[in-house]
């Protein structure tokens, strides 16, 4: 056994850019997408100095506990629900993501979604496929144009940024609601007018959430919230799952209180509430938003820097770029 640091994978990603910790660790990856339980992923941080880890991966304070020599937890994602950073803080141990990397990415596909499912691309292609199609008619699967209608942005951090940018040559106007205003500079290079979550739910046509799940945001968008939403419109999720509460969003939907949906990010992913699998006014995809091959190469990639700068490595020695906790550094 080498006596250079050692460094987990818990996921199958990108050989090539890995390669790039091999001169300083002892890599191991893990050659399949697995579910690990939470003693299966305590062992697996054990005797680590530094992992890489995914949304699947919970940890916390009880998976930590014999991880005596782990200096840094780098996740595959922005978004850092599966931590705990406070326990990890409190352990001295650094912890990562993978912010801004993806942000083009997710807000391209926010707009395939909310476009798919305006223009019901998703059902029209099921029927195609099953062999419905024997003419051409003049009426049928008529959606709805995205043009003038109001895009409404919940959660206006990079990625919201990002998605209200694009609305410009959609000729939409944008509301949005977050914490707090942007700085007016930022409020009026993406052209979007801040207003309070009720005025968002009553006013956007589509309303698309990109907030961080926390427990202030779980079901941000459940009954109440859903009941103040025109019947016309239509929410997109690309944030994660917990923010909405899926059972209330498949009974307005069924209802057709609200005209439709599309989601990237579930309630207990990988399983899907089963009412949202029976409509047709709903696009799913299986948590998607981010993967490209250009952007999830570069996720792999800044998680690696981050690892490497961690141990004095690299461009950013001493400097993870995207540290969460920078107090373990002090
Ligand atoms: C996932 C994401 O990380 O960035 C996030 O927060 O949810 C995604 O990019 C991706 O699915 C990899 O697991």
């Amino acid at each position: 056994m080498s006596d250079k640091p050692r460094v987990w994978i818990s996921r199958p990603t990108f050989p090539g850019i890995i390669a790039r910790l091999e001169p300083h660790f002892e890599v191991t990856a893990e050659p399949e997408e697995v579910k690990f339980s939470r003693t299966e992923l305590a062992a697996k941080l054990a005797g680590q100095d530094a992992v890489i880890v995914g949304l699947k991966d919970r940890i916390g304070a009880a998976e930590i506990a014999a991880a005596t020599r782990l200096r840094i937890v780098a996740n595959l994602g922005v978004g850092y629900d599966n931590l705990d950073l406070d326990a990890l803080s409190a352990a001295g141990i650094a912890a990562s993501n993978t912010a801004d990397v993806l942000n083009e990415s997710v807000a391209d596909y926010a707009w395939a979604m909310m476009l798919g499912v305006a223009r019901r691309m998703n059902a029209a292609e099921r029927w195609l496929r099953a062999g419905h199609w024997h003419a051409t008619e003049f009426k049928a699967w008529l959606g709805m144009d995205v043009r003038g209608r109001t895009l409404g942005i919940l959660g206006m951090g990079r990625i919201g940024q990002a998605i209200a940018h694009r609305a410009s040559g959609f000729g939409m106007p944008v509301l949005y609601h977050n914490r707090s205003p942007l700085p007016e500079a930022d409020e009026r290079a993406c052209n979007a007018r801040y207003v309070d979550k009720q005025q968002l739910l009553r006013e956007s046509d589509f309303l698309m959430l990109v907030l961080p799940l926390t427990t202030q945001t779980r079901h941000a968008i459940g009954a109440p919230e859903l009941a103040q939403m025109k019947p016309t419109a239509m929410l997109i999720n690309v944030a994660r799952g917990g923010i909405v509460d899926d059972a209330a969003l498949a009974v307005v939907l069924r209802e057709r209180r609200l005209a439709g949906a599309a989601l990237d990010v579930f309630e207990g992913e990988p399983a899907v509430h089963p009412a949202l699998l029976e409509l047709d006014n709903v696009l799913l995809s299986p948590h998607i938003a981010s993967a490209s091959q250009e952007t999830r190469r570069a996720m792999t990639a800044l998680a690696v820097d981050n690892v490497l700068a961690l141990f004095g490595h690299g461009p950013h020695a001493g400097r993870p770029p995207t540290i969460l906790n920078p107090n373990v550094l002090a």
